[in-house]
C-alpha cells in the first residue's frame, strides 16, 4: 500500500515537473520584456483591436507590445473626410488605449499621397492644396500634442530609383513641401519625435534618394528625428546587407532608425515593396498554403526572423523600435494584397494568437 502511494506520488512529481518545464519552455518572456533594454516592440492596431472587441487579442497586445501604430485611422481619408470636417473618434480612443496600457503611440501618418480624402481630387488650385496641407498638419498634430510619442510626418515620398514621387504635394507645392511638413509638425507638437517613413528605402538607389531627402530637410533648419524602414520583406530573401548598410548610413546622419511595418510574406509575388496600387489576379497557385504552412517554409520564416533580430540587436544603439504590421496572421493586410482573399503567414502569432516557431527563435536570442 505504502509503495503504491509512493509510486503514485513519484509519478505525480515527474508529471508535475515535466508540466512546469513545459510551461517555462512554452511561455518565454514577452517580446517587449525580452527586448526591453534594446528597443521598443510595436504592432499595428485596427479598429476592432482599439475597441478591445476580442479579449484574447487584447491580452496578447497588452502582454507583448509597448508601442503601437494605427493601421489606418489616422490617415487623412479617415481623420479628415471633408474639407472642414475632422473625425477624431477612433484616434482619440487609440490615444486613450495607449495611455491606459503603457503603449507608446506612433501617429501614422500626416502627409501621404495615398488614402487621401476624396475631396482632394476636386481641387485644382495650388493655394487650396497648400491650405489643406497646412490646416491638416496643424489640426491633427496639434490635437495630439503631448499625446503621441512620435509622428510619421511624411510617408512614401520616394520612387524606387530615389527620385521624388510625383504626388499631389510635389506637383502643387514643389519639393519644399517635405521640409515644410516637418516645420509645421514641429510647431504644432514640439516635443513629439518626427520621422520620415518609407518601404524599400534600404535598397541602394532608394536609400540614396532618402538620404538626399533627409539632408535637405536638415539643411532647411527643420527637425527630423528618425527614419522608418517599413520592412515588408519576402521569405528567404531578406536583404540583410542592405539593411545593415542602411542602419549605419541613416544613423550617421544623426537619426534614429526604426523598423516600422515589419512582416515577411511567404506567398508568391512577382514584385517587391508595398505600393498598394499594384495588384495581381487570384488563382490556386497564388494561394498555395490555404490549408496550412509547410514545415520547410515555417522554418525558413523562423530563420529569417532570427537573422533580422540578430542584426537589430547588433545595432541596438541605433535601432529604437521594431513594429510588426499587425498582431496576428489573420489580420495582416497581406491576406488581401496584392491578391484578395489569400491565406498569409507573415507575423509571429498565428490565427489563433499562438506564438509561432519564429516567435521562439526571436525571443530565444535573449
Ligand atoms: O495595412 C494597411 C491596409 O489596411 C490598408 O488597406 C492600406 C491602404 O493603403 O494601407 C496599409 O498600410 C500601409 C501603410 O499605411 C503604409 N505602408 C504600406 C502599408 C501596407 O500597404
Amino acid at each position: 500500500m505504502k509503495t503504491k502511494v509512493l509510486s503514485a506520488f513519484s509519478i505525480g512529481v515527474v508529471l508535475f515537473s515535466s508540466f512546469t518545464f513545459q510551461i517555462t519552455n512554452d511561455n518565454p518572456k514577452a517580446l517587449k520584456d525580452a527586448f526591453k533594454k534594446d528597443f521598443l516592440i510595436g504592432t499595428a492596431l485596427n479598429n476592432s483591436q482599439i475597441d478591445e472587441k476580442d479579449a484574447t487579442v487584447n491580452d496578447l497586445i497588452k502582454k507583448q507590445f509597448n508601442a503601437a501604430t494605427p493601421e489606418n485611422i489616422m490617415k487623412s481619408a479617415l481623420i479628415h473626410p471633408k474639407w472642414d470636417t475632422y473625425d477624431f473618434t477612433m484616434a482619440d480612443k487609440l490615444v486613450e488605449y495607449g495611455k491606459k496600457n503603457n503603449i507608446k503611440i506612433n501617429g501614422h501618418t500626416l502627409i501621404w499621397h495615398s488614402q487621401l480624402p476624396n475631396f482632394i481630387r476636386g481641387i485644382k488650385s495650388s493655394d487650396s492644396i497648400r491650405t489643406f496641407f497646412t490646416d491638416h498638419i496643424k489640426t491633427v498634430a496639434g490635437r495630439y500634442k503631448g499625446k503621441v510619442f512620435s509622428w510619421d510626418v511624411v510617408n512614401e515620398a520616394l520612387n524606387e530609383d530615389g527620385t521624388l514621387r510625383n504626388s499631389v504635394f510635389l506637383k502643387h507645392l514643389g519639393e519644399g513641401y517635405l521640409a515644410d511638413a516637418f516645420k509645421l509638425a514641429q510647431e504644432a507638437s514640439p516635443n513629439t519625435e518626427l520621422y520620415y517613413n518609407d518601404y524599400n528605402n534600404e535598397q541602394p538607389a532608394k536609400r540614396a534618394g532618402c538620404i538626399k531627402l533627409i539632408k535637405k530637410i536638415q539643411e532647411s533648419g527643420a527637425r527630423i528625428d528618425g527614419v522608418g524602414i517599413q520592412g515588408h520583406w519576402h521569405v528567404g530573401k531578406i536583404p540583410l546587407k542592405d539593411i545593415e548598410e542602411s542602419i549605419l548610413e541613416y544613423s550617421a546622419l544623426g537619426l534614429k532608425v526604426m523598423f516600422t511595418e515589419l512582416d515577411i510574406e511567404v506567398l508568391p509575388r512577382n514584385f517587391q515593396g508595398a505600393d498598394v496600387s499594384q495588384r495581381m489576379a487570384n488563382s490556386p497557385e497564388m494561394n498555395p498554403y490555404a490549408n496550412g504552412l509547410p514545415e520547410n517554409v515555417q522554418k525558413q520564416l523562423a530563420d529569417d526572423y532570427e537573422a533580422l533580430f540578430k542584426l537589430f540587436l547588433k545595432h541596438k544603439d541605433k535601432v529604437t523600435r521594431v513594429t510588426f504590421w499587425g498582431v496576428n496572421d489573420g489580420d495582416s493586410w497581406l491576406n488581401n494584397w496584392p491578391v484578395r482573399g489569400r491565406t498569409s503567414y507573415p507575423l509571429l502569432f498565428d490565427r489563433n494568437n499562438q506564438p509561432k516557431p519564429a516567435y521562439f527563435k526571436v525571443v530565444g536570442l535573449k
